[in-house]
């Protein structure tokens, strides 16, 4: 025990999926046996996690009747309760059955389209029995290699039918469940649509209902496309749509490789929980904390729960990490925000006024190129508190 072991008020989770990968990758099968979800629930507590997520089918099997549903729901909360575990998000499998090699929701088969939606009814239902508040919704399938089979942007509108139709669902039914997308630019199909954390926010202020669905970013997803995690998360976060979120890691450029966190590119890691825990000053990001990965197909159990403990550790390391850099009196000199009373209130909210006034006041843009910003210095003194040798 140390300041960085892992405890249920650090709102930690992981999926079932997660830990209870069994090390199969598309050139060999499991190299671990399968856990019960149970026996999971039980590690995990143990471990110091807050909560378990699910996909529909991590729990209850593919075709299950409804008494072994209900035989299984029973158990399994029973293992909630005596682990005090909490599932704060589900989700649906849309992408295993064959029946959505094509996709889900923008499948140009309408019997396909409905069975998508059914399922997640169903699935809707049973993570709300189990206490979630969060819906998270993968479009894993929702993609094309052959790309002449439909027009896109009936896939666009055949997926905004769908969370209209689920938003009502879940009102008609008095849930309280909120829903998040996640975007993913390719893998498992070619090309898949929203690929990017920015398109699902826009594609969010289309629906009916836009105050009941945000995003869930996942850092390999969106280091898959090249780009920066931390500003996707950032612009989430500033239109108050940063609903959950997927903490794993990722080298730019390669397959989804859901890595143990803080273990690909420790200082987007680092500028990420900063951001997230608002050391800066910004409002934190207070929703549950998921990892969606899983340990090395090198693993044996004991790897997996090491892989568990690791994710955790790493993000307290660097939540303390944080307070000391955003502390550092050196550090704060460098960022302290520069104010200009005159300048300042002609900046936002338009007037005829405002805009003679800009227009009137002296500003000398060569004085302004020349000034160096000492973002060299500040970058080391970064690197300088990650390495460990200062704060
Ligand atoms: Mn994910």
């Amino acid at each position: 025990m140390d300041a960085y072991t892992p405890n249920k008020s650090d709102r930690f989770t992981f999926g079932l999926w997660t830990v209870g990968n069994p090390g199969r990758d598309p050139f060999g099968p499991e190299t671990r046996v399968p856990m019960r979800p149970t026996y999971i629930v039980q590690k995990l507590a143990e471990c110091g996690a807050y909560g378990v997520n699910l996909h529909d089918n991590d729990l209850i099997p593919f075709g299950a009747s409804a008494a072994q549903r209900d035989s299984i729901v029973r158990e399994f909360k029973g293992a909630l309760e005596d682990n005090g575990m909490v599932v704060p998000m589900a989700t649906t499998n849309l992408f295993s059955h064959p029946v959505f090699k094509d996709g889900s929701f923008s499948s140009n088969d309408p019997k396909v389209r409905a069975f998508a939606l059914r399922k997640t009814m169903d699935a809707i239902d049973l993570g709300v029995e189990l206490g979630a508040k969060i819906y998270v919704f993968w479009g894993g399938r929702e993609g094309t290699e052959a790309d002449a089979c439909r027009d896109p942007r009936s896939a666009i509108a055949r997926t905004r039918d769908a969370m209209d139709y689920l938003c009502e669902y879940v009102k008609d039914q008095r849930y309280e469940l909120r829903f998040a997308l996640e975007a993913k630019p390719n893998e498992p199909r070619g090309d898949i649509y929203f690929p990017t954390t920015g398109h699902m926010l826009h594609f969010i202020s289309t629906l009916a209902h836009p105050e009941m669905v945000g995003v869930n970013p996942e850092v390999a997803h969106e280091n898959m496309s090249g780009l920066s995690f931390v500003h996707a998360v950032a612009q989430a976060m500033e239109c108050a749509k940063l609903f959950h979120i997927d903490l794993n890691a990722q080298k730019i450029g390669r397959y989804d490789q859901d890595l143990r966190f803080g273990s690909e590119d420790v200082r987007q890691a680092f500028l990420l929980v900063r951001l997230l825990e608002g050391t800066l000053g910004g409002a934190p990001y207070t929703g549950p904390l998921h990892f969606d990965s899983h340990a090395y197909r090198t693993e044996d159990e004991a790897g997996v729960w090491d892989f568990a403990r690791g994710s955790m550790r790493t993000y307290k390391i660097l939540k303390a990490k944080a307070k000391r850099f955003d502390a550092d009196p050196e550090v704060r000199a460098l960022i302290a925000e520069q104010k200009d009373a005159a300048l300042d209130p002609l900046l936002s909210g338009y007037t005829r006024e405002k805009s003679a006034k800009l227009r009137g006041a002296v500003l000398d843009p060569e004085e302004l190129g020349r000034k160096g910003l000492s973002y060299e210095k500040l970058d080391q003194l970064m690197m300088e508190h990650l390495l460990g040798v200062r704060g």
